[in-house]
Order: structure tokens, then C-alpha cells, then sequence
């Protein structure tokens, strides 16, 4: 059965498999119209008990912005829960999260429903995040005007990891962050440098073990590349940088 993932949020029109857009293209689009992924995006605000259909307040002790209320968005949750019978994993995305790495994608993308909260203003109101208790993540240490971007990488991530979305050509193994093929000690690499025709450009020449047709070669010499660069880029993925200088 396809993975669903659910979307809470202010703006769900940026979520529109319609449009021109991250979700309306690519390799997401495509598994959404191979039966793989759906997606649902729900306005926070239509769960509003408001008059004016607010879903934020200003905060108590003062200080500048809006925070989300606790209402509209334990009521979203819980209806939109019951849309499915699946259980579905609660994610909030905030920079106060834990850090987005491809190990975390690849536990998510076993799940078979996961439920996006993007929350926007300063923040949501702590009392239901802590009734929620959803995993809180973030997508790197800078601060976005909302979650909804991060949700959208969030789901384009895990989504080229279900089975049968990418076509053998696009192999996830050979990625940046997947743990290297050819690496025995399944360390996680940023990716090898890559060339295709013409063999020469502006005087620069495609590396010639590329050429050679030695397939054995070929591989170790990309297997060297990605622990070049992630030693000279990325020396944080290491695991045990005593053991790479
Ligand atoms: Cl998940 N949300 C927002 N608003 N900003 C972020 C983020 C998330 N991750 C990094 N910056």
C-alpha cells in the first residue's frame, strides 16, 4: 500500500499536486501517479472554533510574532486521524528538532503514514506539543518562515527511498549520504563526481579510468573520489576522524 503522508498546515495550497510545484513534479509526482505516495494537505484553519477562523495569538509575557494555538491543531490532528486507519507517525517540523540525516529518512520511509505539522509564526503553543509528543525535526540550523518547505523535504526524501519509485538508473544506493556500495565499512559518503558526453569541454578532459571500460577500476577510482571529498568537504561524517587524516 502506498506510504500517506498528511499535511497540517496554514498554506495547504502549497502542497497541490496540481501545480508546478516540488510535489507536482519530478520523482514525487511520479510515484504519487504510480499509486506509491499520496499526500493529503489540511488547513489548520477550517478546525478554528474562532470567529474569524484565527488560528494564532500573541504570546503571554510579550515579545514579538504569533504563536499557533493549541485548539485548531489538536482538533486538525484528530480528525485528520481518523481519515485512516493506519496509526500514523506525528512529525513537527521546527528548527528546534532534531537534525534531518539520511538515517532518519530511511527509518521513516517504513512507515506506512506519517502526519506533517507545519507550524509557522513564532511557534506553537507548547502545551500541545507536549499532549501531541510528536517527533520534532529539523532541516539543517536556519530558520525558515515555516515548516512547510521542510515538509516538502522531508516527503521528497523518504519518497525516493520506497521500493520501486526510483528506476534502476537512479539507484538511491549510488547517492550522497547512502551508505557507499563499494565500502566495507558502510560509511556514509557524499557522492563521487560524475561525466558524460562530450568527452572533452572547454579544453577539460573526462578522467580517462572513465573511459577505460574496467568496471573494477572504475569503482574503486569512485570509491576514492567520495572519501576525497568527504574528507576534504564533510570531515564531520566521519565517524572517527582520528582514523581519515
Ligand atoms: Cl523544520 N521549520 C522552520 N520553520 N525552520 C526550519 C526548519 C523547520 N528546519 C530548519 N529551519
Amino acid at each position: 500500500m502506498a506510504i500517506r503522508f498528511d499535511i497540517l498546515t496554514t498554506f495547504p495550497e502549497m502542497f497541490s499536486e496540481l501545480s508546478p510545484a516540488a510535489m507536482g513534479v519530478s520523482i514525487p509526482a511520479r510515484a504519487r501517479k504510480a499509486g506509491l505516495a499520496e499526500w493529503h494537505a489540511t488547513d489548520i484553519r477550517s478546525y478554528s472554533k474562532d470567529k474569524h477562523r484565527k488560528t494564532d495569538e500573541r504570546p503571554f509575557g510579550g515579545g514579538p510574532g504569533m504563536v499557533m494555538m493549541c485548539q485548531p491543531v489538536w482538533d486538525a490532528v484528530m480528525a485528520v486521524e481518523g481519515l485512516d486507519a493506519r496509526p500514523a507517525t506525528r512529525i513537527l517540523l521546527t528548527p528546534q528538532g532534531v537534525p534531518l540525516k539520511q538515517g532518519l529518512v530511511e527509518e521513516l520511509a517504513k512507515k506506512e503514514r506519517l502526519l506533517l505539522i507545519a507550524g509557522h509564526y513564532e511557534g506553537i503553543d507548547e502545551r500541545v506539543i507536549q499532549k501531541l509528543a510528536p517527533m520534532e525535526i529539523s532541516i539543517g540550523d536556519y530558520v525558515l518562515s515555516g515548516g512547510e518547505l521542510a515538509a516538502m523535504v522531508l516527503m521528497d526524501a523518504v519518497i525516493r527511498l520506497i521500493p520501486g519509485v526510483l528506476g534502476d538508473d537512479e539507484s538511491a544506493g549510488s547517492d550522497s549520504f547512502g551508505v557507499a556500495s563499494g565500502d566495507r565499512e558502510g560509511r556514509r559518503l557524499l557522492d563521487c563526481p560524475h561525466y558524460t558526453r562530450p568527452r572533452e569541454w572547454e579544453g577539460m578532459e573526462v578522467p580517462e579510468v572513465l573511459m577505460s571500460g574496467d568496471h573494477g577500476r572504475i569503482a574503486k577510482w569512485r570509491l576514492e573520489r567520495m572519501v576525497e571529498r568527504t574528507r576534504e568537504r564533510r570531515p564531520d561524517l566521519f565517524p572517527n576522524k582520528e582514523g581519515e587524516k
